[in-house]
Parts: structure tokens; C-alpha cells; sequence
């Protein structure tokens, strides 16, 4: 089966790098909204522009854009997928269900990174991107709680939610992915 998968988690929890492994070792579209959003800012294009002030902010960018972006990249891309970054919302949680619906291409795992917030602070603060500042961060934390994890239930609703824990190495978080997507495949649930 098309391996189709929505990775959810607060900023920091590893979403981008074990996307990153998944898409090589599956063979996968990695999709991430964040650094698609960047390439525009690096690229200093009119899109660039608008975007570049809202995530130094910390603030998400504007559900239209963000929907135009994936749209574009699914509709030419009818393999497996994982989507980083994108839903980070209820709006478009329900676009993106609205999307996925026009091109027949439907869901299989929502996974969701689970990470303690002293733990995303200091990972991220380590990793000094220009939206990492302390503040900066905080806000994108308090974001994350208010905006993106209430979407959580939208996908446990739907018997899609798994549950990963994101602490330890980088390599024992990416088999725990690996084994939680392939218990689906052979039917043993671990639902959160
Ligand atoms: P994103 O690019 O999605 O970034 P993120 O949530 O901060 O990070 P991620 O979870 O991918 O963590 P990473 O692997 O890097 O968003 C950036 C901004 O773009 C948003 O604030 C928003 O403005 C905008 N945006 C994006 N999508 C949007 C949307 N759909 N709608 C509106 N706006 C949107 O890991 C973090 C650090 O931890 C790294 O340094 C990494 O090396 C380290 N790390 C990873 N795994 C580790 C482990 N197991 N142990 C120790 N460290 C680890």
C-alpha cells in the first residue's frame, strides 16, 4: 500500500529529521512546509517577502498559501508522501482532507512526535535557526498548544493518530517510526 503519511509534533520535535531518514529508506516525497516556506525567504521572491517577517515571528503563515504549496507538489506526485509541517491547524486539516479527497489519494498514519517541552527548548535552541530565539521559540510553543495540537483528535477521530515517543538517539526514535508504520501494514494497532 502507498505509504501516505502525515508527520504532527510541536516545533523541535524531530518532524524534519526523521522525515528526512523515512524519505530515503522508503522511498518517499519528503514534504515540508517549513523549508519550502524558507527556499522562498533564501530566494528573496515576492512570496519570499511576505513570508520572511510572519515565521521570524513565529507565527503561521497564511492558510491559502500554505494549501497552494502542498497542492501543487501532491497533484504531480501520485507516490508515497509524507507531509512535515503541514497540517498546523483545524482550517487546514479540514483542506487538506478536502484535497486529498479531489485527487484520490487517502491518508494512511497521522504519527505524532512526542516531545517534553524543556526538551523542544533546548533542542532548538541548539540549533540556532533565525526563528530560534528564546522568545521566538516560546511563542511558536504556545502557537503550537493553542493551534496544532487541538488537530490531534481530528485524526484519532478518524482511527488514524499514532503515537511516537521522539526522545533518545536520532536512530532509536527512526526504528520506533519504522516499527509503529509497519505494525499498520500487518493490522496491530498502537492507536494513542
Ligand atoms: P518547521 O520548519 O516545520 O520547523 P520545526 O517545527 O521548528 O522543526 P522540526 O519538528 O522539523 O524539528 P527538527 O527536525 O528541525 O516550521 C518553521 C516555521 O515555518 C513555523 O514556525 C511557521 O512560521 C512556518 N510554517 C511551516 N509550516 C506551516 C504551515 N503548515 N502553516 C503555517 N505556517 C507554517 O529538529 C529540531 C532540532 O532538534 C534539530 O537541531 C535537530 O538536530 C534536533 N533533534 C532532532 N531529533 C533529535 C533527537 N532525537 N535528539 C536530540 N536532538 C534532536
Amino acid at each position: 500500500m502507498r505509504e501516505r503519511v502525515v508527520v504532527l509534533g510541536p516545533p523541535g520535535a524531530g518532524k524534519g529529521t526523521q522525515c528526512k531518514l523515512l524519505a530515503a529508506a522508503r522511498g518517499l516525497l519528503h514534504l515540508s512546509t517549513g523549508d519550502l516556506l524558507r527556499a522562498e525567504v533564501d530566494a528573496e521572491s515576492s512570496l519570499g517577502q511576505q513570508v520572511k517577517a510572519v515565521v521570524a515571528r513565529g507565527d503561521l503563515v497564511s492558510d491559502d498559501l500554505v494549501l497552494a504549496i502542498v497542492r501543487n507538489r501532491l497533484a504531480i506526485h501520485r507516490e508515497g508522501w509524507l507531509l512535515d509541517g503541514f497540517p498546523r491547524n483545524s482550517t487546514q486539516a479540514a483542506m487538506l482532507d478536502d484535497l486529498l479527497a479531489d485527487l484520490g489519494q487517502p491518508l494512511r498514519v497521522a504519527l505524532q512526535l512526542q516531545v517534553p517541552e524543556e526538551e523542544l527548548v533546548a533542542r532548538l535552541l541548539g540549533r540556532g535557526r533565525c526563528d530560534d530565539s528564546e522568545v521566538v521559540v516560546r511563542r511558536r510553543l504556545q502557537i503550537y498548544a493553542r493551534e496544532t495540537e487541538p488537530i490531534n483528535a481530528h485524526y484519532q477521530a478518524r482511527e488514524l493518530l499514532k503515537c511516537v515517543d521522539g526522545l533518545g538517539s536520532v536512530e532509536d526514535v527512526a526504528t520506533r517510526i519504522g516499527n509503529s508504520l509497519d505494525e499498520r501494514e500487518h493490522g496491530e494497532e498502537t492507536i494513542c
